[in-house]
């Protein structure tokens, strides 16, 4: 899958014998060149990127709940609510730039309005293919965008299937949502924006897990600032835990089902660079429950004023339920943390009458 989407983009690359029209700092295959005249051409071709320099702000109640400093790296605040968009949105500016005709995506939810975001800004056409677990709301949204939504299967995987069997009409491309190397490029920035943001180095990264593609976007800025020795604490919750599942494994493990609530951190299988980066650096598997990650999620909403989706909420329970304390002193963490970060991954999957579903859902008062 991750090699025949590299061929593709490097087929059209290879095969475009067409020649190129240097329109400025813009470069257009001839075949788009009329189409385009009767455009305005998004800035965004020009190459500036989709995504937003985020602040890194000090949390004092998720520092008290810690024990520890806490620094939130704002991913909630990025266009499309993720932070989805800075590996997505540079896929998809690579892409268009190799004449990509349209986008296809499956997504959770978070990658797809991501790849929505970066179609419209290109001008190119998406489809996006969500499972039924995905909610309407979210769908509508992409839909906002101007993208083409398509329901199919029950999780994530099945899209998958689905958005790839669509991805082998001509000139149209997949983007992944965590299983590609521009967009593991694309997330590193966030690093390299931490660096430019603290004053030290953290004592550890807490992020989120779903198929693995933030986690391979971070241990690769980490390498890129130099700091391959910053622990990453890589969460996820119960029945969504199938990088858990890898790295006890040793192996790639397929879950048979997606139970969580957490429907964003739900592929059943994460990808291999994501195993690969537990032996590159020192990455502690967390899991944690469905009812912990949901009260964190109303008690950020109290602490910080800002609602997220389950999958970031998994992040924030680490801190609220005293889960950083327990590796601290089990020894598989310093006793003496300067100062973490937790990546505030952010989410478009909740709304209030959703939080509360959530919680009658879980018998949660
Ligand atoms: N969500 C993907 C994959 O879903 C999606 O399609 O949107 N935090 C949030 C808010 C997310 O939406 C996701 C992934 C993650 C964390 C985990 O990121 P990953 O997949 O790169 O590990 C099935």
């Amino acid at each position: 899958m991750l090699c025949s989407q590299i061929c593709l983009l490097e087929n059209i690359e290879s095969s475009s014998g067409r020649r190129i029209l240097d329109l400025g700092r813009k470069e257009i295959p001839e075949v788009e060149v009329s189409a385009v005249a009767l455009m305005a051409i998004p800035v965004e071709r020009d190459g500036r990127k989709f995504h937003v320099v985020t602040p890194v702000l000090e949390s004092l109640a998720l520092s008290k709940a810690a024990g520890t400093k806490v620094f939130m790296k704002m991913e909630n605040v990025q266009p499309s609510g993720s932070f989805k968009i800075r590996g997505i949105g540079y896929f998809c500016q690579e892409a268009a730039k190799k004449g990509c005709k349209h986008f296809v995506s499956s997504s959770g939810g978070n990658a797809g309005l991501a790849t929505a975001y970066a179609a419209r800004k290109l001008g190119i056409p998406a489809t996006i293919v969500v499972p039924s677990s995905t909610s309407e709301a979210v769908s509508q949204q992409m839909k906002e965008h101007g993208a083409e939504v398509e329901v199919f299967g029950k999780v994530w995987d099945d899209a998958n299937i689905r958005a790839l069997a669509l991805a082998e009409t001509e000139g149209w491309i997949s983007i992944h949502p965590f299983d590609h190397p521009l967009i593991w490029k694309g997330h590193a920035s966030l690093v390299r924006e931490l660096k430019d943001s603290l004053d030290t180095k953290p004592g550890a990264i807490i992020l989120s897990v779903g198929g693995g593609g933030l986690l391979a976007g971070v241990v690769a800025g980490l390498q890129d600032v130099g700091w391959l020795d910053v622990p990453i604490i890589a969460v996820e919750t119960r029945g969504a835990d199938s990088f858990n599942a890898a790295v006890r494994a040793g192996q790639l493990v397929t879950l048979p089902d997606i139970t969580s609530v957490a429907k964003c951190l739900g592929a059943k299988r994460v990808s291999s660079r994501a195993l690969q980066c537990a032996s590159e650096c020192q990455v502690i598997s967390q899991l944690v429950e469905d009812a912990e990650a949901v009260q964190a999620i109303e008690q950020f909403l109290d602490d910080e004023r800002i609602l997220v989706d389950p999958a970031c909420a998994a992040s924030l329970a680490l801190l609220y339920s005293g889960h950083l304390q327990r590796l601290q002193q089990e020894g598989h963490l310093t006793m003496d943390l300067d100062s973490i970060v937790i990546v505030v991954c952010g989410g478009s999957g909740i709304h209030m009458a959703g939080l509360q579903a959530l919680k009658t859902q879980l018998g949660l008062k």
